[in-house]
């Protein structure tokens, strides 16, 4: 095989080195059973650091990975381990101080050529043939959070996902001191091959619910870089933290890492990791309780991909809705991580509010044939004391808005003939409240799921003013589908509420009339909505659709306004990132934004469309008016 028609498998721009010499000192894979993978939980660098040089010897290889319980489902992978020892899902780390010499010997032992990247580099390539192995030495010129990956020769393309998403690792180098972080590594894995798009995905190797739980307590300072281990374009996970804040300091990954200035790091609950990427992170916990860091793409997180692992064919096993725990362990899969929060030693619980409660209810109802076939499920917010006809549903929910610091109690009644359970995306809120049916809470004392016919009561102070969201957060990629998730809107104690100069945009999915699309405030034609011509005016961008990120604008009729980013998942952003620029956004799953902006035109257009979808494909726009 010629090196030119490999070269032309590959985007341009990738070096192209021919380093595969000498043969391999490992044996080639045979036909014999492969040798079990070891999940990496990366806390360990591989190698032996001596002198400022590192020397690591890894051999590409067939491996048995185990992405549940070590005596569970597992799935033959190509891998990396060091030469001696076991492979690795994800890869082995390679975690060296600034200054340090990785001198690297590779072997392929797999049956057909391999390309790395990142080895050395960063993206320059290195080639193996079967059998052959490279030595590289490379000093990374730069701290950060990098990766390596590699992928194997099929046909006429190299394939990085696939049986081959597992051969990528973190290559992390520290600027100063011992390292107090832990080190993610998102893998994907996918049959070859791909037939009815099955897949799953793996943190640190593992699948909810076998992915590892962490325990911290109060007032702990807890950093994490998580890497998205996933090839291109098309991976991303908005990963989202429950409960807290995170504080993002440092984005990058495949081809350079940027440490953000203290000015310029930001305060999120989603932070969206596309394919190749990293980020560094920090948060503090303040409450005790459960909680979870997952992918808000509701299919990365979706229970189903537990059945592909232990590959079955659909239809799958009904979901079980005896136990709420059981439920949990069912519902979701792939990005997933628990998190158990201790309290501080000789502090108390709960803090009780002195102020009494606003009330609201909160209806969760079922429309039949409202999408085609499908029924609609929407949230209807009970006015006086009748309740409303149980079919009539709103999508999205109504505006729910809140004080800052004014408790409040909200019954939420199931309606629907399925269990349910509701999440206050981005509200700091005791874990009880925070909608993870056998999960929130805390000891004994967990959430229940809402039987059909049962109610719960939730009770919060939103500590906060700014945008979030209230949604489904039990088979989530059906009821979001069905219409389960609002806007929450927690105002300042004087600051008005007042829809004309305070507009929500809230992108969701459905299937009006039985076609799959995004929609915009709960329609793909939604009706215009007026506002003042005059002064500064909010808009509220929400993305709670389960799969779809999208691109949304505000324009005139010619060109883009401009506007203010202004916060960020409910979280003012520092002036510094407070900047003026035209208005396009991309925004992911699980995300909100606030913007201000200024215009006189008489008609602005909001636009949401898929990137990448093809002219007349999903792209839903709504008229701005200015009221006459
Ligand atoms: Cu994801």
């Amino acid at each position: 095989m010629q090196l030119s028609s490999w070269s032309t498998a590959l985007a341009a721009g990738i070096a192209v080195v021919t380093s595969a010499h000498a043969t391999s000192p490992v044996p080639l894979n045979t036909g014999e059973p492969p040798v079990r993978a070891t999940t990496n939980d990366n806390r360990q660098s591989a190698g032996s650091l001596r002198d400022g040089v590192l020397t690591i010897h890894l051999v590409a290889q067939r491996a048995a990975w185990y992405p549940e319980a070590e005596d569970g489902p597992f799935k033959v992978v190509a891998a990396f381990g060091e030469a001696g020892h076991a492979p690795l899902v994800p890869g082995p780390l390679i975690r060296i101080p600034l200054g340090t010499t990785i001198d690297a010997t590779i072997t392929n032992s797999l049956a057909d050529t391999l390309a790395v990247l990142g080895m050395r580099g960063r993206s320059d390539t290195l080639w193996l043939a079967p059998k052959a192995t490279a030595r590289v030495r490379y000093r990374p010129p730069a701290a950060g959070s990098f990766l390596y990956a590699a992928g194997e020769r099929r046909g006429d393309k190299f394939r990085f996902a696939g049986v081959e998403g597992q051969l990528a690792g973190g290559l992390i180098i520290d600027e100063d001191g011992a390292p107090q972080d832990r080190i993610f590594v998102a893998t994907g894995w996918a049959p070859v091959p791909i037939g009815n798009n099955p897949y799953f995905l793996a943190m640190n190797g593992k699948s909810w619910p076998y992915t590892e739980k962490f325990v911290h307590t109060v007032g702990d300072t807890v950093r994490w870089r998580v890497l998205n281990g996933e090839e291109g374009a098309a991976s991303h996970h908005p990963m989202h933290l429950h409960g807290f804040y995170y504080r993002v300091d440092a984005r990058g990954g495949w081809d350079a890492d940027t440490l953000y200035a203290a000015s310029q790091r930001r305060w999120v609950v989603t932070e969206n990791l596309p394919g190749r990427s990293s980020m560094a992170i920090t948060w503090v916990p303040s409450r005790p309780g459960n909680w979870l860091f997952h992918c808000h793409n509701a299919d990365h997180v979706a229970g189903q991909h537990r059945h592909v692992i232990a590959g079955r064919s659909p239809p799958y096993p009904e979901m079980p809705f005896h136990d709420a725990q059981e439920h949990m362990k069912w519902d979701m899969s792939g990005l997933v991580n628990a998190i158990t929060i201790l309290p501080r030693a000789g502090e108390s619980v709960v803090a009780q509010s002195a102020t009494a409660p606003r009330k609201m209810r909160l209806l969760v109802q079922e429309r039949p044939a409202y999408y085609g076939r499908r029924p609609g499920y929407g949230y209807v917010l009970q006015e006086g004391a009748s309740e409303p006809a149980p079919d009539s549903i709103l999508i999205p929910g109504p505006r729910l808005v809140l004080r800052r610091d004014q408790p409040v109690e909200i019954t939420v009644v199931n309606r629907l003939t399925t269990h349910t359970a509701v999440h206050w995306h981005g509200i700091e809120l005791e874990s009880y409240y925070d909608g993870i049916a056998g999960w929130s809470g805390s000891g004994d004392n967990l959430a229940p799921m809402i039987a059909p016919r049962d109610s719960f009561v939730v009770r919060f102070t939103p500590p906060r003013a700014g945008t979030f969201i209230y949604h489904a957060h039990l088979t989530d990629k059906v009821q979001l589908s069905r219409g389960l998730y609002g806007a929450l809107l927690v105002l300042a104690p004087d600051q008005p509420d007042a829809p004309e100069a305070d507009q929500v945009m809230v992108v969701g999915f459905g299937r009006p009339n039985g076609k799959a699309s995004i929609l915009l405030n709960g329609s793909t034609a939604p009706a215009p909505l007026q506002r003042r011509r005059h002064g500064t005016q909010r808009l509220r961008v929400i993305n709670i659709s389960p799969e779809d990120n999208v691109i949304f604008t505000l324009s005139t009729d010619s060109a883009p306004i401009l506007w203010k980013a202004v916060a960020k998942d409910g979280f003012d952003l520092p002036v510094a990132q407070q900047r003026v620029q035209p208005a396009q956004l991309r925004i992911f799953q699980g995300e909100t934004y606030d913007f201000e902006f200024e215009s006189s035109a008489d008609v602005l257009h909001v636009r949401i469309k898929v990137p990448g979808a093809p002219p007349g494909g999903d792209d839903v726009s709504l008229q701005l008016r200015v009221r006459p």
